[in-house]
């Protein structure tokens, strides 16, 4: 396999990327200047650049090969030799004479294409593309980029259901030329401090509805759970994290009516018992709802099979839905299986967690390519085929002492546009825990219409 940041460096030496100062088109002055051209003159980095390249879509089905025209035209074409995938070309413009075709090359209508650009800043020349291939009856789910100026671009093609598929970022870029000593210290501060300030592109996406998410959807969990909120009107899913079956019993009676699932912590249950999942699952039956079991796996697979199967807790006997860290890999989310509803963790609601941006996007990538994963719990906007389930939801509290951090339905919905609230102690600690969930399922369900 390549190496990824020798073949930066050996990138950095054809001078891909420069330093010092430069007038950008907008007429920004930039501290870096980033040129990917250079890399057609040089056999072998381009033929290991596509090695690169395609290594990210190894899991990815595609029947065709379109490079954006110009910078990815050779990157394209040497993805297509390597893999022996058929290209196609765009064209910049039409032919005025002939066919008027914009796609040269064989192809039939419902293809899968892979598109190919060299840097993505804000998305709209990608976003063009995409279109006119979409016009001649191909089909453009996966996009893989060289290099992410991060400039909101990744995120406005999410936002529109693609994978996008980034080599680099330009923090990547700085982070590997700082290591190596081509870059010092305070240059590095002056890069991250203009990375900082230039204005993001922001594109405002409405949130999908329900009713569009349901389209999207192919893993019975999914539909169901959405089904689920659509006749009861909520997207409320109560944590009941208390000692005793006979209190959630009694909890799930009480408040099953106006959720979407109950999510449990089996471990914390001292009386777990055969007998209280036979009763829970009844109640479940009657009022509607899934079970959750917050697992959050983070081991290899081989023991994830174990404890999933295993123990005192059976957990694959009878959960609907489970939480696992992303943290082994891919293929240890293979062992759930296809019936269950696998939920990552890309995102976590406490202080200080280390789910930064790089792990959240890798977590999301990986997510998003496998089956049985319906979705994530995130803190953030997800692409819009993973269902986005949100913890740390309390009416009243900011704060735990813990290191949990609240925010209210109205916030996770318009800034995260969520589709699924998780609240704990706000209902389950309350007085009248009925009456808090009728409140939290009426503030999310509120919050979800005014989003749409
Ligand atoms: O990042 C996370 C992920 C999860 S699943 N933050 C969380 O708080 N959770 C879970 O959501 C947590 O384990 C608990 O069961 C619930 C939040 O409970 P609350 O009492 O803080 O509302």
């Amino acid at each position: 396999m390549i190496n990824k940041e020798k073949f930066l460096l050996k990138s950095y030496e054809l001078g891909i990327i420069k330093f010092g100062e430069f007038t950008l088109k907008s007429g920004i002055l930039s501290p870096f200047y980033v040129d990917l051209r250079p890399l057609a003159s040089s056999p072998e980095l381009l033929s290991e650049l596509s090695q690169l390249l395609l290594a990210m879509l190894k899991d990815c089905r595609h029947e065709l090969i379109c490079g954006v025209p110009y910078a990815a035209l050779p990157m394209a074409t040497a993805m297509s030799l390597e893999s022996k995938v058929p290209l196609i070309i765009k064209r910049k413009e039409s032919k005025n004479y002939g066919t008027k075709k914009m796609l040269e090359g064989i192809f039939t209508e419902g293809q899968r294409c892979v598109l190919v650009e060299d840097v993505i800043t804000s998305g709209k020349s990608l976003l063009e593309t995409i279109e006119e291939v979409e016009k001649e009856g191909l089909k453009v789910k996966d996009i893989v980029i060289v290099l992410d100026r991060q400039q909101g671009g990744k995120e406005l093609l999410e936002n529109k259901g693609y994978n996008v598929h980034t080599l680099f970022s330009i923090e990547n870029v700085i982070d590997i030329l700082y290591n190596h000593e081509f870059l010092n210290h305070s240059k590095v501060i002056k890069i991250k401090n203009f990375l900082k300030e230039r204005p993001t592109v922001q594109f405002s996406v409405p949130r999908l509805t329900y009713e569009e998410k349901l389209k999207l959807q192919n893993h019975p969990i999914s539909k169901k759970l959405i089904e689920i909120a659509l006749s009861k009107k909520t997207n409320l899913i109560a944590s009941l994290d208390t000692y005793k079956s006979e209190e959630i019993l009694k909890l799930a009676d009480q408040i099953g009516d106006f959720i979407v699932a109950i999510k449990l912590h089996a471990d914390i249950i001292t009386d777990f018992s055969e007998n209280f999942v036979y009763e829970l699952k009844k109640i479940a039956a009657i009022k509607n709802f899934l079970l959750f079991e917050d697992r959050k796996f983070g081991d290899i697979g081989n023991t994830q099979q174990m404890q999933f199967n295993g123990g005192v807790y059976k957990i694959s006997d009878w959960a609907d839905l489970v939480t696992s860290h992303v943290i082994a890999g891919e293929e240890s989310l293979q062992v759930f299986g296809e019936e269950i509803g696998v939920v990552t963790i890309a995102e976590m609601s406490s202080k200080g967690t280390l789910t930064d941006e790089n792990y959240k996007s890798k977590a999301i990538n990986i997510s998003s390519k496998m089956s049985n994963v319906i979705g994530c719990v995130a803190q953030s906007k997800l692409p819009p085929s993973l269902l986005l389930f949100t913890p740390g939801v309390n009416l009243t509290e900011s704060e735990d002492s813990k290191g949990q951090q609240f925010n209210t339905p109205e916030k996770v919905f318009s800034d995260y546009h969520t589709d699924f609230i998780i609240v704990g102690r706000g209902i389950y600690r309350a007085k009248n825990p009925e009456q808090e969930a009728i409140r939290y399922k009426e503030e999310g369900w509120k919050a979800y219409l005014k989003n749409c």
